[in-house]
Formats: C-alpha cells, sequence, structure tokens
C-alpha cells in the first residue's frame, strides 16, 4: 500500500482545523498510520523545503513554520499520494477547488493550512525526514474488506 506524508501547518492547528482535515481523510478510507504534534526544529524545515532554499519567499516560509506547532502524519491506502493531493487542492488557495481542503479553509498561497507530498519519492523522502520506521504502526481497519474490491 502506498503511504504518504502530510503535515497541517501552524495556522491550520491554530484555527482548530486539525480534526477535521483528519475526519476528511479517515472518511474517504485511508489508514492513519503515524501522527505527532511537533514544533519543528530549523533543520528539518529547511530539509523539508529543501527545493525553495533559494525562493523569495522562503524566509517567510522557514518563519511561518516555525511559529506555532504542527499535526504530522503519514497516511496509508491505495494511490494515497495522489488521492491525498487532489483532497488537499491547489497550492495557491485561491485557485483550489471547492471541496478541497486550501479550497474549503484558506485565502493566501502564504498561509495554506496543510502540506501534502507531490510525488511517490516526495513521499517516502519526506517520511523519513520526520518519523522513524518504529514510529509508524501498521494494522488493518476493520473496514478494509468493504473498501478494496
Ligand atoms: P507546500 O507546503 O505545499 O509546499 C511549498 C510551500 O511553499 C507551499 O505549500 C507554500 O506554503 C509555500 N509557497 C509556495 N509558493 C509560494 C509563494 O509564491 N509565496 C509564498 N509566500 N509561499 C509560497
Amino acid at each position: 500500500m502506498d503511504r504518504t506524508f502530510v503535515m497541517v501547518k501552524p495556522d491550520g492547528v491554530q484555527r482548530g482545523l486539525a480534526g477535521e482535515i483528519i475526519s476528511r481523510f479517515e472518511a474517504k478510507g485511508l489508514k492513519l498510520v503515524g501522527a505527532k504534534l511537533e514544533l519543528l526544529p530549523e533543520e528539518r524545515v529547511v530539509e523539508q523545503y529543501r527545493e525553495h532554499l533559494e525562493k523569495p519567499f522562503f524566509p517567510g516560509l522557514k518563519a511561518y513554520i516555525m511559529s506555532g506547532p504542527c499535526f504530522l502524519m503519514v497516511w496509508e491506502g491505495k494511490g494515497a499520494v495522489a488521492v491525498v493531493r487532489r483532497m488537499v487542492g491547489a497550492t495557491n488557495p485561491a485557485e483550489a477547488a471547492p471541496g478541497s481542503i486550501r479550497g474549503d479553509f484558506a485565502l493566501d498561497i502564504g498561509r495554506n493550512v496543510i502540506h501534502a507530498s507531490d510525488s511517490p519519492e516526495s513521499a517516502v523522502r519526506e517520511l523519513g525526514i520526520h518519523f522513524e520506521a518504529e514510529d509508524l504502526v501498521g494494522y488493518s481497519r476493520i473496514d478494509e474488506p468493504v473498501l478494496y474490491e
């Protein structure tokens, strides 16, 4: 099964959206296999966003991500990376479809509530930055026999 890394950013945690976001992924049928609330250290923020290091918005992005606790999760399920990206919506909330998390709960690209890995390769890299293998819990959800063909 595919796994993806998802992070509710400080604005999402502060606005009390973590529960709503978890509920959406749970209702979809995805399985939560890892979760923690954390103030991220600078090294992990830099590693997480290394492709944006030279971008003009990077200092603001780093300050935003470190401004309060993030809620970090690993979700598992068929096609989890692409499914979660669609549920999260476009990076710029102004362009995110209604019904997506950013489409429903955000307005500004600099405060877009949530991060989700954009490919299976980034998912492996990003969950490896934030979670140890022993932090992830393998188990069966009772509805799996009716969720999958
Ligand atoms: P995310 O976490 O999905 O991936 C990279 C993040 O960089 C993105 O969400 C935004 O939070 C941030 N980002 C990307 N482009 C811009 C931009 O043009 N301006 C600002 N302020 N942030 C951006």
